[in-house]
């Protein structure tokens, strides 16, 4: 019998929508729900080749749409170490996504095993979870009929956020090794982070509640469950937005999406002034941070906020540590503030270096530092220790108590840091660590440096796919001469900065401007988006 015999007859109950041609993009595939049935059923088959092709490792599979309207979903596969899928894996995504037909389903298969030489009697391995939307249950049976016709060894996760089902791919992956990476349960995860953040704040509390919005996601169930077991009083926490069972309210007027691009509360929240806000997106991936002071003025504490708090204590504890040789790093995309890489590159003299936009181009940039943190603007990123700041650490050798602590912090930030990927709960951990340990206020923190005014614009075009950049995004290369515009209109205001760039998850291209006012900012977004048009 052909591995492959029940693929046909399985593939047959989840037929592709003829009309629609489907893409692996920047997070996965990414549409109307519904419409993701065969999808999800193709992916399942090739979670299945993906963990034949390493070995039997298990591979993960998350059913979500993250910040999305509730009538999208989405799925992504996750490699063994809970990264993004490898990159050269991508188009077989695509191309299999759209076949035409079930026969045609398992040429691609068979094409993929003898393209990367599949050994197909390795038994594979896929852990999957879905957030809470309503297309959850059908995309859910759509991936399991894929994954027993191809007869996975499969492990349901259940409801959970997407950086705890990379964390369960990782800890399944690492079970067996010196160094594994922690129980692959809820109660595995909270216990690793919560410990570890418990350790940090060596008995400090919580100086106030912290006022979480949840983007009435799978965020709000998972993150009382987190600050049950870190326990009272340490992790006084108040969620909002955290109904998920009402249909339409997921990520409505909620959420780390709405706060970053619209610069303003969830709907419904009066802010009150001392007090602490976050944020988190549908599936738990962001976070970004808020306050209002004493005038009543909205302030947005985002990625850039973030990665420079977090390069900055990290800086400050390698320096403390008396490690000489190893360099802290930060990864942004072109949305960074100007403002942020300034501070980064002249005030902390730290390396900074531009990616892509999409985790999966930062994550890799961060790879190659020896302690590098990532983030994109809208709150998505997370911190990496190579092998070789691992080593250093190992090998550090105290001379003084204070050494000795600083080196026992940074072992123990590696605890508190999902080094899969960005975790709004884990970053929002850290966060909370670093603030408690400085004795910071969100004032405070804000206070390093003055972000300039900056606007981001949709333009929807006849054809995105002529929209071609380079240097990070930061340039056009097409369509010919668009770029010597953008360039000749961003040369008339003060610290004017723009670039444009296609959206990879939407039909559409995005404009981003900065400049020192807000008006010259808003005159600068909308003349290059004229150009674009
Ligand atoms: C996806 C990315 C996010 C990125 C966004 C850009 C992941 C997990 N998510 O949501 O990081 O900021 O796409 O969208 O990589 P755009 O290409 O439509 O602007
Ligand atoms: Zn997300």
């Amino acid at each position: 019998m052909s591995a492959f015999s029940q693929v046909a007859e399985y593939s047959a109950k989840h037929p592709k929508p003829a009309d629609i041609t489907f893409e692996y993009g920047t997070a996965g595939f990414r549409t109307i729900g519904v419409t993701l049935e065969s999808t999800v059923f193709r992916a399942g088959l090739l979670a299945a080749l993906r963990s034949q092709s390493k070995q039997g490792q298990v591979i993960g599979v998350m059913i979500t749409a993250s910040h999305n309207h509730e009538r999208d979903n989405g799925v992504k596969l996750v490699d063994p170490m809970g990264e993004m899928l490898q990159q050269s894996w991508e188009s077989y995504c695509t191309d299999i996504a759209n076949a035409g037909s079930d026969d045609q389903v398992v040429d691609i298969l068979s094409y993929i095993v003898e393209k990367e030489g599949i050994d197909l009697s390795v038994r594979a391995k896929v852990a999957y979870a879905r957030d809470t939307r309503p297309s959850g249950p059908l995309l859910q049976k759509a991936l399991e009929d894929g994954l027993a016709a191809l007869d996975v060894d499969a492990a349901n996760f259940g409801i959970v956020t997407t950086p705890q089902l990379h964390y369960f791919v990782r800890c399944l992956n690492t079970a067996n090794s010196t160094s594994p990476y922690g129980e692959p349960t809820e109660a595995g995860y909270n216990k690793k982070y919560g410990q570890a953040f418990l350790r940090l704040v060596e008995g400090k509390p919580l100086p106030s509640t912290l006022h979480i919005d949840a983007a009435n996601g799978v965020g709000a169930p998972q993150v009382l469950k987190l600050a049950e077991a870190i326990g009272s009083p340490y992790f006084n926490i108040d969620v909002q937005n955290s109904d998920t069972a009402t249909l339409g309210k997921l990520n409505i007027d909620c959420g780390a999406d709405h706060v970053k691009s619209n610069q303003r509360p969830p709907a419904g929240t009066t802010l009150v002034p001392g007090e602490r806000y976050c944020s988190f997106d549908g599936d738990a991936d962001r976070i970004v941070y808020y306050y209002s002071d004493d005038n009543g003025v909205f302030h947005l504490l985002d990625g850039d906020k973030i990665s420079t708090l977090v390069a900055t204590y990290l800086r400050d504890l390698v320096t403390a540590a008396g490690i000489s040789d190893l360099q802290v790093g930060v990864v942004q995309t072109a949305y960074a503030n100007g403002s942020s890489t300034s501070y980064i590159k002249d005030t902390l003299r730290l390396p900074t270096v531009f990616a892509k936009t999409g985790v999966k181009n930062l994550h890799h940039e961060a790879e190659k530092m020896s302690i590098g943190a990532y983030f994109e603007a809208n709150g998505h990123g997370t911190v990496l220790f190579n092998p070789s700041a691992v080593a250093k650490l190992q090998a550090a050798r105290p001379e003084s108590p204070a050494q000795a602590d600083a080196i026992n912090r940074l072992w123990t930030l590696r605890d508190l840091i999902n080094e899969s990927v960005g975790d709004a709960m884990s970053d929002m951990l850290l966060v909370e660590t670093i603030l408690i340990c400085k004795g910071w206020t969100l004032e405070q923190w804000d206070a390093a440096y003055t972000d300039l005014p900056n606007c981001l614009l949709k333009v929807v075009v006849n054809d995105r796919s002529i929209f071609k950049t380079t240097d990070a995004e930061q340039q056009l290369t097409s369509p010919p001469g668009l770029q010597n515009v953008v360039n000749s209109l961003v040369a008339k205001f003060s610290k004017g900065r723009s670039f444009v760039r296609p959206s990879g998850t939407e039909d559409a291209v995005r404009v981003y401007a900065e400049a020192a006012s807000r008006s010259e900012c808003d005159q600068l977004a909308y003349a290059v988006a004229g150009a674009v048009f």
